[in-house]
């Protein structure tokens, strides 16, 4: 049997973000931004929906804190409302001083609460200002300098109170489905029934590395202006999932395994711990792929202190024998749930895209933690959805017996992976705290350990993974 443990001073909680939840989208001088225009667009959500109300968590913050303290939480992961704080965006706009100080309070009553706030400054919800005045994250020069003012801002503000920034959650997402399929705001790509402008081939690519160099910027800031008044570590979060080869004899889907987490997680990993993209996406991508300028790559390479992982789940994959598409993200591989055998990788959930495979979680601490050098790594979000949740009755969905094996199973995984295999994991949020606003899935989707009754005032009703989470992590904290 495999030892399991994390160490005594290993922190956990659940995590949130900013549109997600908030609501209240024009109260306080909130400025819009590209997902409340996404959202209106219509068609691009799937129940119509967007996160004009949400959770209402914007005006319930002391329940939401009430909520933390039930299930036990020590940390609490959310994001910040960048169109809140600056309502234009800009490093010439003004500052919205009551949306910073919403944010200054809800800070210091987490603290009061005895709770750990991680803040994340951007989780895709990018001031619409900014689009509209220079295409927002394809213009690295604008993008970067405007991103380095909003993050001093916060760091100003909230430097005494937080331990762990998060610069981006997850910059794949802001790319790939921003710039490339479109599925997300701001919805641009090169497939003319979904969006009149968008270039698929390029877009992603040059977003992806304005988003790197502005991490760089903030990580920089943080160092040389905060660091040393304040303390508090600074990070990046990066979203992959586990790759299992589809004919597990077949050098050529093992090497296509490689390839896709290269493309997924080296993509942004590599210039931040080696200081260049993955050959494997330069070779594919040729000059659509940025070349590094010196003093880009000067601020990227080295800029986190930890390394923020979030990962729901797993896929087989199988190389491909035809040239890549130009418009390929993947590194020209089919991503499969079933493997040569026909065994599938997990059960269904809700979500499309979701198999749960815990043992592809320790597989992946483990590839991360060796490929970008040993890092203290922080698990920023993992967690599940479940198939037809939201068809059920309350008493049912509150007995959401899947979610606990789910959390169960994962958290035993990462702890196999502390234990046996020594990778440095120092924290775990589960994804959701809530049920919330699931992107262009609307509300069907619910991920949250607390159920949202969005028909009644939003009233939250905690599901037994809620409660169970805290035992599990009672198991192994203390035991590595
Ligand atoms: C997280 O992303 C997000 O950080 C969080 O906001 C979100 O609520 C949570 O997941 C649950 O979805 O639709 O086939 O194009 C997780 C990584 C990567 C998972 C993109 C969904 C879309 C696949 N996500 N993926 S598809």
């Amino acid at each position: 049997m495999a030892k399991a443990g994390l160490p005594s001073d290993f922190l956990w909680g659940f995590a949130t973000a900013s549109y997600q939840i908030e609501g209240s989208v024009d109260v306080d001088g909130r400025g819009p931004s590209i997902w409340d225009v996404f959202c209106d667009k219509g068609g691009k959500i799937a129940d119509g929906s967007s996160g004009a109300i949400a959770c209402d968590s914007y005006r319930r913050t002391a329940k939401d804190i009430e909520l933390l303290r039930s299930c036990g939480a020590q940390a609490y992961r959310f994001s910040l409302s960048w169109s809140r704080i600056i309502p234009l965006g800009g490093r010439n706009d003004p500052i919205n001083q009551k949306g910073l100080d919403h944010y200054v309070k809800f800070t210091k009553d987490l603290l009061d609460a005895g709770i750990v706030p991680l803040i994340t400054l951007f989780h895709w919800d990018l001031p619409q200002a900014l689009h509209e005045r220079y295409g927002g994250m394809l213009n690295k020069q604008e993008f970067v300098a405007d991103f380095a003012n909003y993050a001093r801002i916060v760091f100003e503000a909230l430097g005494p109170y937080i331990k762990y920034w998060v610069t981006f959650n997850e910059p794949w997402c802001s790319a790939v489905l921003g710039y490339n399929t479109g599925i997300f705001a701001p919805g641009r790509t090169s497939d003319r029934s979904k969006s009149s402008e968008g270039n698929s081939t390029t877009e992603c690519w040059v977003v992806g590395h304005s988003i790197l160099v502005a991490h760089g910027a903030a990580a920089k800031i943080h160092r040389e202006e905060f660091k040393s008044r304040y303390g508090g570590e600074i990070g990046i979060v990066l979203n992959g999932d586990w790759a299992e080869p589809w004919d597990s004899e077949s050098k050529e889907d093992i090497e296509a395994c490689e390839r896709r987490l290269e493309f997924a997680i080296g993509w942004f990993a590599d210039p931040i711990y080696h200081g260049d993209y993955p050959a494997s996406m330069r070779k594919q991508l040729g000059v659509r792929l940025p070349k590094w300028e010196e003093k880009d790559i000067a601020l990227v390479k080295g800029s986190n202190d930890f390394y923020g992982m979030n990962t729901y789940c797993a896929n087989y994959v199988r190389h491909r024998t035809s040239l890549p598409q130009d418009d390929d993200f993947e590194g020209n591989v089919d991503l499969l749930f079933e493997n040569q055998k026909g065994e599938k990788i997990g059960p269904d959930t809700q979500s499309a895209w979701l198999k749960p495979y815990p043992p592809g979680f320790r597989k992946l601490l483990n590839w991360i933690y060796h490929r970008t050098g040993r890092p203290k790594i922080l698990v920023t979000e993992n967690g599940t959805s479940i198939k037809n949740e939201n068809d059920h009755k309350l008493p049912e969905i509150l007995d959401d017996d899947f979610r606990v094996t789910y959390y169960k199973d994962y958290i035993h995984a990462m702890a196999e992976a502390v234990a046996e295999d020594g990778v440095n994991v120092k924290a775990y949020f589960c994804w959701s705290l809530l049920d919330n606003f699931e992107w262009a899935d609307g509300y069907e989707t619910r991920f949250g350990v607390t159920y949202v009754d969005y028909e009644d005032e939003q009233k939250r009703y905690p599901k037994k993974s809620a409660k169970e989470v805290k035992s599990i992590f009672e198991k192994y904290v203390g035991k590595a």
